[in-house]
């Protein structure tokens, strides 16, 4: 590794074999996993001023994982799971940060990463098979790979209403929270979104603020996550058979932990559906409402319009007045990402809380005391966004990234992206993307390592080979692109509009941008390319040099 340091710190060049970017769940163990155990120089950017990635940025209230903690952590390391002592299922945002910041002190991570820093642009260069980043502070960075964890729900959607600007409140963004304590103490807060950001916000602001207006686009599907202690059981299981258990939660469909159902909502009776719902939404809640139930809520329209029912009944139960239950009913599929949180639905019993219906009242614009949608105006202290964010691609776009040929991914990308394995993107070597598109339709964190060893493991084939870059053929590629349509098509998710199909941000391509068939299969796909040593991928030495 080489380096030039300005009087003031600044890093002017840089050679690396490695770059990571991001420093979230997957940028950490991959700083890790390449420095540490393959010994390779690796430096690290991100442009916060901290680790942790989206636990970084989304600090909003009532921010916690709704994935159970024993699946929501890194397995590679036994004591580190051992040592870490989560104080709840669903740990709230604060843990999570404590626990990423934990693991960077752990592996003396700090040392190797740049914080407060975006890489704008990455260019390959053929005459030399490596990276040249250069960063917005001016640091150039040469590097032979480039792994790539920016988040696959990172890019903010920050919508711009007419006349925001003139807004005299506060306006805040779930995913860029500020980092001193907000108050709603005795505020008008108005709140936009209800999806997974915005329902947590919700229940935890309505009982601190003089009155919470919930700016409804489209109702929610949304299943108490049952939060509490840790499952004794599950932790007695892990204790007795670590390795075991881990092996379950990646030959799973979802990685989630939880016991998947493997049975048809076709194959009971509609007495039998209905307890095997009733035990699941008072029992694990949550995630496992769709996928501990039934294997096919997610497939067979029958399945779905039965959870649906059943959901619609538990709303209209729960919120005391007809009217709001109805507009908090959703008509359409269950098939977004499912919601999880205790309490949502009781949250619009109380008094200072009320809901508009923005589908039916269009906001219209911002003004300096609040909101007006078209028929009269809200007047607000304080306005949350939680309009999500530019998954999937996002943060992979903003980056300029350059392949052979000078080819421009923002080009390659813009009708759809495209990759292999949702890890790689032919004619861009030696990049790869943790969660890049394409990749599996499951709980990120044990995902996440599996991509980073596998990146890991073909860094280390093209180095013993004597190689210098890999990358997947176009044949690949076009194989993967088919198979995660077919696949999807299969599924009920690409009827329903919602950031997994790219359709809540405005002019983006609406397609499939998942492998949907579990991550049990997706291990295996991984590990034919591994079998077959890499006879998808074009690998290659270094080009005849002068
Ligand atoms: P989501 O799930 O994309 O939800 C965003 C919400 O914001 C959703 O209700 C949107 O309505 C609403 N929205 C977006 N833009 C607007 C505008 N312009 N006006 C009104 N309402 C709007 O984002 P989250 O942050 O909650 O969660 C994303 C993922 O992060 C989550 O699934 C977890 O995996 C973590 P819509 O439904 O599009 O009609």
């Amino acid at each position: 590794m080489t380096e030039k340091t300005t009087d003031t710190g600044v890093v002017t060049a840089l050679d690396v074999d490695a770059v990571v970017i991001g420093t979230g769940f997957a940028g950490l163990y991959a700083l890790h996993k390449l420095r540490n155990d393959l010994g390779l120089s690796v430096h690290a950017f991100d442009n916060a001023d901290g680790v942790g990635g989206t636990w970084y940025w989304n600090r909003y209230p009532g921010a916690r994982s709704d994935t159970e903690v024993t699946a929501y952590c890194y397995s590679f390391d036994r004591e580190l799971f051992d040592e870490w002592k989560w104080t709840a299922k669903y740990p709230r945002q604060s843990e999570v940060l404590a626990y990423l910041n934990h693991f960077a002190d752990r592996y003396d991570l700090r040392r190797s990463i740049t914080f407060g820093t975006t890489v704008d642009s990455a260019t390959f260069n053929e005459a030399t098979n490596r990276w040249e980043l250069l960063t917005d502070r001016g640091e150039r960075v040469t590097a032979q790979f480039i792994i790539e964890g920016v988040g696959l729900l990172s890019s903010t959607n920050f919508p711009k209403f007419p006349g925001q600007d003139n807004f005299k409140g506060e306006i805040y963004h779930t995913a860029r929270w500020p980092h001193d304590d907000v108050s709603f103490n005795g505020k008008r807060v108005g709140v936009i979104g209800t999806g997974s950001s915005g329902v947590q916000c919700i229940v935890e602001i309505a009982p601190e603020a003089a009155h919470l207006t919930v700016f409804q686009r489209s109702p929610q599907y949304v299943v108490p996550a049952q939060h509490g202690p840790r499952d004794p059981h599950t932790l007695e299981r892990i204790n007795e058979d670590y390795e075991g258990y881990w092996d379950s939660v990646l030959r799973s469909v979802t990685a989630f932990g939880f016991h998947e159902s493997d049975v048809s909502a076709a194959d009971v009776t509609p007495e039998e559906r209905e307890a095997i719902f009733e035990k699941v939404w008072n029992g694990g809640g949550g995630f496992q409402f769709m996928f501990a139930t039934f294997n096919d809520i997610g497939t067979s329209l029958d399945a779905n319009n039965a959870a649906t029912d059943f959901i619609r009944r538990k709303i209209k139960a729960a919120v005391t007045d007809p009217s709001v239950a109805e507009k908090l009913t959703p008509t359409e599929l269950y098939a977004k990402r499912p919601i999880c949180c205790d309490g949502y639905y009781e949250t619009f019993n109380r008094g200072n809380v009320s809901l508009v219906d923005v589908k039916k009242h269009p906001l219209v614009e911002i003004t300096e005391n609040g909101i007006r949608s078209d028929d009269r105006e809200y007047e607000l202290d304080v306005i949350v966004f939680a309009t999500g964010f530019d998954a999937v691609t996002g943060n992979y776009l903003k980056i300029d990234h350059r392949g052979r040929h000078g080819e421009e991914l923002r080009k390659k990308w813009s009708h759809r992206p495209l990759t292999h394995l949702g890890l790689m993107t032919s004619g861009f070597p030696n990049l790869f993307m943790i969660f890049g598109p394409m990749g599996p339709f499951t709980n990120q964190p044990p995902a996440h390592e599996v991509q980073v060893d596998w990146a890991a493991d073909a860094i280390s084939y093209v180095r013993a080979k004597g190689l210098e870059t890999i990358e997947p053929t176009q044949a690949s590629e076009d194989g993967w692109v088919a198979t995660c349509d077919e696949i999807a098509y299969q599924t009920l998710f690409p009827k329903v509009n919602s950031w997994i199909n790219g359709a809540n941000i405005p002019g983006k391509p609406i397609t499939v941008m998942f492998y949907m068939a579990g991550m049990g299969n997706y291990m295996d796909q991984l590990q034919h390319a591994v079998d077959t040593d890499y006879e998808d991928f074009r690998v290659e030495g270094a080009p005849a040099r002068v």
